[in-house]
């Protein structure tokens, strides 16, 4: 039997009534590696460079194999921009070449830019233009409930392209998942973590595109932006996202592209 276990940390109480958004995971493991799993998950929300939570909820809820998906990991590739500005500018281009309007992926950045707090979940945008579509408020559309098949293949595989870290571990993890969702173009994303600078551009398309800087060191402010195609009926995308079990496989012949 498998097991999702999801972790949602924030300071100064529950996100529900007014608490700041800390940190979050997910997971499918096997039962013999629950403890290990909370442990470590409670550790990480304990030791954050966002602050010290003070609510961690752990959910655990069995997962049926029938009902769990397979996706591909995304190939990786780095871009070359350093600068923020050049980076954003690059983002933008590449969201473009995978399939968004240029005013939307302009839109869609600038919703990032321009957020004066995190949110712990994801936007979801029109990727024609660039309008809002989801009703999830300052919370967001969360991702959850997705894993590597296989952990320690995944992290030699990466390991052997020069990817190390909890980062970009996670974040390929539900980039693969986001891009396999039914009417997904193209994803978005820079962390919230001030001590973290790199950020991504994702589809189907062209992959997931890793990016050294989008955002200026020791700014606590990230997200994410899904850009959706409008022919997608969002309650089922956001079904997708939010319950669908999906374990990420490594193709053969995976390519990635480590240095940022
Ligand atoms: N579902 C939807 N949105 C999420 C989720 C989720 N499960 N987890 C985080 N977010 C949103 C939320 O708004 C966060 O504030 C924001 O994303 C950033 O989350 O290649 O670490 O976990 O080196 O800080 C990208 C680059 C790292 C990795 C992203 O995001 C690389 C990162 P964080
Ligand atoms: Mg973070």
């Amino acid at each position: 039997m498998l097991y999702s276990v999801r972790m949602r940390a924030a300071e100064n109480g529950d996100h529900g009534e007014g608490g700041r958004h800390i940190s979050g995971a997910e997971s499918i493991v096997p039962e013999e590696e629950l403890g290990r799993t909370a442990e470590a998950m409670i550790n990480r929300a304990l030791r954050h460079a966002k602050g010290q939570a003070d609510f961690i909820n752990i959910t655990v809820e069995a997962v049926n194999s029938g009902d769990i998906a397979m996706a591909a990991l995304l190939p990786v590739t780095a871009a070359k921009e350093v600068s923020v500005e050049e980076g954003r500018q690059a983002a933008v281009r590449s969201l473009v070449q995978a399939g968004v309007a240029e005013p939307a992926a302009v839109r869609g950045l600038s919703l990032l830019v321009s957020l004066t707090e995190s949110m712990r979940g994801a936007v979801l945008v029109c990727s024609e233009t660039g309008n809002r579509l989801d009703s999830s408020g300052t919370r967001g559309i969360r991702v959850s409930r997705m894993a590597a098949a296989d952990e320690n293949a995944f992290a030699a595989a990466l390991l052997r392209k020069g990817l190390s870290g909890s980062h970009v571990k996670e974040a390929l993890i539900l980039a693969s998942k986001v891009a396999a969702a039914p009417g997904i173009v193209a994803e978005l994303c820079w962390s919230d973590d001030p001590d973290y600078t790199a950020g991504y551009v994702a589809s189907s398309v062209a992959g997931y595109v890793r990016f050294p800087r989008l955002k200026p060191l020791g700014l606590p402010l990230g997200g994410r932006v899904f850009f959706i195609n409008r022919y997608s009926v969002l309650a089922e995308l956001v079904k997708y996202l939010e319950k669908q079990p999906v374990l990420i496989e490594i193709p053969d012949g995976w390519s990635g592209e480590g240095s940022v």
